[in-house]
């Protein structure tokens, strides 16, 4: 008889999966990852129970997010950079997020390629993830993912998401240290949405400043450099730096490791870094609230039921928008 159509699909509870993150088993975290990233009410249910167990394991690991354009270079730059990391005798974890990923699963083994000598690696961990549809990817999923990495042990948790503006402001919210990529001749971008981003970079690396960029990546330096002076500190102690990098001839690449020990030196020399973390688990309950509060709203039955009718009559003007909301969260929750 042929025993593997009857094979179930590995399942493991609660109490196997804790253990097998405790003990940094990776397909074990893996797993975990897939439960939190599930749309299903029992696999949340789960994920949750992990997630609270998990929570009571602190490693003082440090958070990482790597944001740029696509095509800035970032996965390649964590594959040259998280080397180095490894090198050193830590062990990271990488949470790539791919927006482009929605659509097509092959943009997500293309990531993961791109971070082949990385993810050959025992130390690492690499974990790409589609966005689900979020700004830039980071969603508490996210930040669920970084604790969960944390209990495995992970000393290094970078996070890969892609600047569109807000989503930055999102990964902010759950890293301790963000680097911006940029490509050489990018200053001008500086003028537009950029300029949000450069506020929250703790530090900025030009890519690629191999073969015949070198003059114009040099420029862009003295751009950026400009830029932060002009800023406001996001840290008292802080001076954000510029950094000229390849990740093809490894140019700037520890210096930008140096740069990052560097901060994190200073932020426990300061005792910073724990309230950075209150800060992060205080952000985490807000969006967690406020993304449990949209899902009442909108499968709530009366809210459903007038959806439509309040919607018409905002189209039709004998209703504004603002008399529309205030009609809708009557349905949601009566006046008594
Ligand atoms: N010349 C050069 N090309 C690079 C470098 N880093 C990345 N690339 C190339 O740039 C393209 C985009 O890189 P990727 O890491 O996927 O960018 P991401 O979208 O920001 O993650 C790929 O074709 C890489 O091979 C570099 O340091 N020098
Ligand atoms: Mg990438």
């Amino acid at each position: 008889m042929k025993s593997h159509n009857l094979k179930p699909r590995y399942d493991p509870d609660v109490d196997t999966i804790v253990s097998g993150i405790m003990k940094g088993e990776r397909h074990i975290l893996s797993r975990a990852i897939t439960l939190i990233e599930s749309q299903r009410a029992e696999d949340e249910q789960k994920a949750h129970e992990i997630l609270d167990r998990c929570l009571a394991k602190k490693n003082g690991a440090i958070r990482i997010g790597i944001t740029g354009s696509p095509g800035a270079g970032k996965s390649t730059f964590i594959e040259a950079l998280g080397e180095e990391i490894i090198n050193q005798g830590l062990r990271l974890a990488v949470l790539a997020i791919d927006p482009s990923s929605k659509q097509s699963k092959g943009s997500i083994l293309g990531d993961k390629a791109r971070m082949e000598r990385l993810a050959g690696r025992k130390e690492a961990f690499i974990r790409p993830t589609a966005s689900s549809g979020c700004l830039g990817g980071t969603s508490p999923k996210t930040h669920e993912a970084i604790l969960l990495c944390e209990a495995a042990g992970y000393d290094v948790i970078m996070v890969e998401t892609v600047g569109v503006g807000q989503s930055e402001v999102a990964v902010d919210t759950m890293v301790d240290f963000i680097l911006l990529l940029m490509l050489p001749g990018s200053g001008d971008e500086l003028q537009g949405i950029k300029r949000g981003i450069m506020e929250i970079a703790d530090a900025v690396a030009i890519t690629k400043t191999d073969g015949d960029q070198a003059g114009i990546a040099a420029i862009s330096r003295a751009e950026f450099e400009a830029a932060i002076r002009m800023l406001p500190p996001k840290h008292p102690f802080w001076q954000p730096q510029v950094f000229l990098t390849s990740a093809i001839t490894g140019t700037g690449i520890r210096e930008v490791w140096q740069n990052i020990s560097a901060y994190f030196a200073l932020m426990r020399k300061h005792n910073t870094l724990e309230e950075l973390r209150r800060q992060q688990l205080k952000s985490l309950l807000y969006t967690l609230l406020e993304e449990r509060l949209k899902r009442a709203f909108f499968s709530n039955a009366e809210v459903i039921g007038s959806k439509e009718s309040v919607e018409q009559k905002v189209l039709s003007g004998q209703l504004s928008p603002f008399s529309g909301a205030n009609a809708l969260m009557e349905a949601f929750i009566p006046r008594r």
